[in-house]
């Protein structure tokens, strides 16, 4: 007898997609966005790439430390914000600063954790945990969080994110794994952007789709068109709703591009080609959504350089706050980490300020 090693099919995991590249409607989903809601998704992404731009020119003036870049991946972030509840928890990264943003946390904290800042608590209705820059982490930080709202008996949904080179990390499968075995309320949302820094999505993982991957858990997975806002938003709201009502986590997939370099330090020319990123251009989920906006009558003259100067001056009044703001100090760093700070966390405050006293760096408490 032969064993009958099995695959999963590729024709299992068809790309979700309902708006084309030219803007038209491909198909619909019941909890796809309404007219305001897509109105919404216009103005978050066109700020999107505005807030790429002026964060990546304050790093270049030496204002900020080092950025990652959204641009090409408005579509997956604002798609992802817009469909989640606002005390749903966010777990994001580095990659997830739109969708930060659009979840409520303010645009002057963003820019602060940016100068080395350690910003307050995010505000209490909004559903955050700090950007956490080790990569994959998030999946087993929502996977807890999503255990803790279920045992509070809240019926908050938590949203872990993580790239596509995440998924080589074995917190990445031991979070789903925990998720699924405990069915707790969580949303698992990859960024898939073909590249981990120089490291490309074929030499990442064999397997066809990385939402594929949930099959192994026991969780469903989906593959979504990461540059179709109308798509992202409807895959996410159905993974959370399910998930609010006790279905137990599912994996997304959402498949975009990362336009720009990894962070203000890296060159991608180094290791892919001008070739490959002008074809992914030439699919800008901003202006697929302004040629449905405009198909279906909602795009209205003028709008999208209207938002991009709201965004513009948005932007320039959160910097001007953030570099307003007193310079953070040492002691924070402790202060904010622990409700109630034990022993050794004591010690290890009371001697850092000691050692930055001797250096001079802070003056006496
Ligand atoms: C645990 C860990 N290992 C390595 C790094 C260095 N690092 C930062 S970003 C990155 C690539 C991440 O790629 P991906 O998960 O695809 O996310 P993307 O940056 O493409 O959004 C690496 C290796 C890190 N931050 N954390
Ligand atoms: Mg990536």
């Amino acid at each position: 007898m032969q064993a009958n090693f099995l695959r999963p099919p590729q024709a299992e995991f068809p790309v979700v997609r309902l708006v084309g590249v030219d803007g038209a409607r491909l198909a619909h989903a019941e909890t796809e966005p309404d007219r305001e809601t897509m109105l919404d998704l216009f103005r978050w992404m066109v700020f999107g790439r505005i807030f790429d731009q002026r964060m990546i020119s304050l790093q270049r003036q030496g204002r900020i430390g080092t950025i990652g870049t959204i641009r090409g991946q408005e579509a997956s972030a604002a798609g992802l914000a817009l469909a989640m509840r606002r005390s749903d928890w966010l777990i994001g990264s580095y990659r997830e600063l739109l969708a930060y943003i659009a979840h409520g946390v303010s645009i002057e904290t963003v820019i602060s954790l940016y100068r080395g800042g350690v910003p307050g608590p995010f505000p209490a209705d909004v559903g955050a945990m700090p950007i956490q820059i080790v990569i994959g982490t998030q999946i087993p930080h929502a996977a807890g969080a999503a255990l803790g709202a279920k045992l509070r008996g809240s019926d908050d949904v938590a949203v872990g994110c993580c790239g596509d080179g995440a998924t080589s990390e074995g917190d990445f499968h031991e979070g789903l794994n925990f998720a699924s075995v405990h069915k707790v309320p969580a949303v698992f949302f990859v960024q898939n952007n073909g590249w981990a820094i120089s490291v490309p999505r074929a030499r990442q993982t064999a397997s066809e789709t990385i939402a594929q991957k949930a099959w192994a858990y026991g969780m469903p997975g989906v593959v979504v068109d990461g540059n179709d806002a109308v798509a992202v938003y409807a895959v996410v709201k159905e993974a959370v709703e399910r998930a609010r009502a006790g279905d137990g986590p599912a994996l997304i997939e959402a498949v975009t591009y990362r336009v720009g370099p990894h962070t203000t330090s890296d060159d991608p020319r180094r290791y892919r080609s001008d070739e490959e990123v002008a074809q992914h251009e030439q699919d800008d989920p901003i202006a697929r959504l302004r040629r449905l906006l405009e198909r279906e009558g909602i795009y209205e003259e003028g709008m999208q350089e209207r938002l991009e100067e709201e965004a513009r001056s948005e932007m320039s009044a959160a910097i001007e706050r953030a570099e307003a703001a007193p310079d953070v100090t040492p002691d924070q760093m402790f202060d904010l980490t622990w409700a109630a700070p034990t022993e050794s966390v004591q010690k290890d405050r009371a001697q850092t300020i000691s050692d930055l006293q001797e250096l001079g760096e802070v003056g006496k408490e």
